[in-house]
């Protein structure tokens, strides 16, 4: 089998099929993309969308992270991302597609809108990325793709704050799923795969850490990604923060 894995070192659904591709054992080559710049390549490789992951495989192109989760189990069952039984696979495929469709975007928000404020924790984002050019290069001339990639993102201040306000019953939902066995099982299966990188992104933001680190979501991303590569320091409005932290006081 010939994988190969397009990802954007430190994006968060890259990482999570990395971990599941190394989960399955299945030999892969990775190509690192600069964000911005991915969208054109991907298009240009014949991908039928703009965002990483992406997979080649035995020539065959597989993009998304739930997509390449299904495409897996199908090439190497053993070990299973998903449970047999119907209904334990429904609700993990639930808390998989929560984790895609409602966790995903709001971490990747904070993200950029705190890298636009300041871009000098970009560098600890790149460590061990190969972006086909010398990483000193890559951030001197990243000013426009943050810029760009703060916008597509729609990362203004509005949605950052709206996104630190979802972020309280989100957690709670995710610990919620791992008391109830859902997440964080014994085998990791793909929801864990697909939450835990989205909790370790945001865990690289020093104002978000403290309110993850010590619950059952946090438990579960210092399991699968003890080293999210990445590291913010305080940048997020305090006020924004209320929520959050009064959710974090009361627990
Ligand atoms: N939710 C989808 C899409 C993932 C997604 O939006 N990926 C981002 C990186 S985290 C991307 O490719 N962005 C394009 C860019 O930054 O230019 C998935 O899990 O596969």
């Amino acid at each position: 089998m010939k994988a190969r894995l397009y990802v954007i070192p430190a994006s968060h659904p890259s990482l999570g099929a990395e971990l599941m591709l190394r989960h399955k054992g299945i030999d892969y080559k990775r190509t690192d993309l600069m964000p911005v710049i991915s969208k054109l390549v991907l298009r240009g490789m014949r991908f039928p969308r703009n965002t990483v992951p992406a997979m080649k495989v035995d020539g065959r192109r597989i993009q998304g992270s739930r997509e390449i989760a299904r495409e897996l189990d199908r090439l190497r069952p053993e070990p299973p991302l998903f449970p047999a039984d119907a209904e334990r696979r429904a609700a993990v495929e639930e808390a998989e597609r929560f984790g895609d469709e409602q966790l995903q975007h709001p971490v990747r928000q904070l993200l950029w809108w705190s890298i636009k404020k300041d871009r000098s924790p970009l560098r600890s984002y790149s460590e061990g990325a190969h972006l086909g050019i010398p990483i000193d290069l890559a951030l001197a001339t990243a000013a426009p793709i943050v810029a760009l990639s703060a916008r597509f993102n729609e990362a203004s201040d509005e949605n950052a704050r709206r996104a630190l306000a979802t972020l309280p019953a989100m957690l709670d939902r995710i610990d919620a799923w791992i008391a109830a066995g859902v997440l964080n099982g014994e085998q990791p299966g793909a929801a864990d795969f697909q939450i835990a990188p989205s909790l370790g992104l945001a865990m690289t933001l020093d104002d978000l850490r403290p309110a993850i680190e010590s619950r059952p979501a946090g438990e579960l991303a210092k399991r699968l990604v003890p080293d999210y590569p990445g590291r913010t320091p305080p940048i997020l409005p305090p006020a924004w923060l209320q929520p959050l932290r009064s959710a974090t006081a009361s627990a």
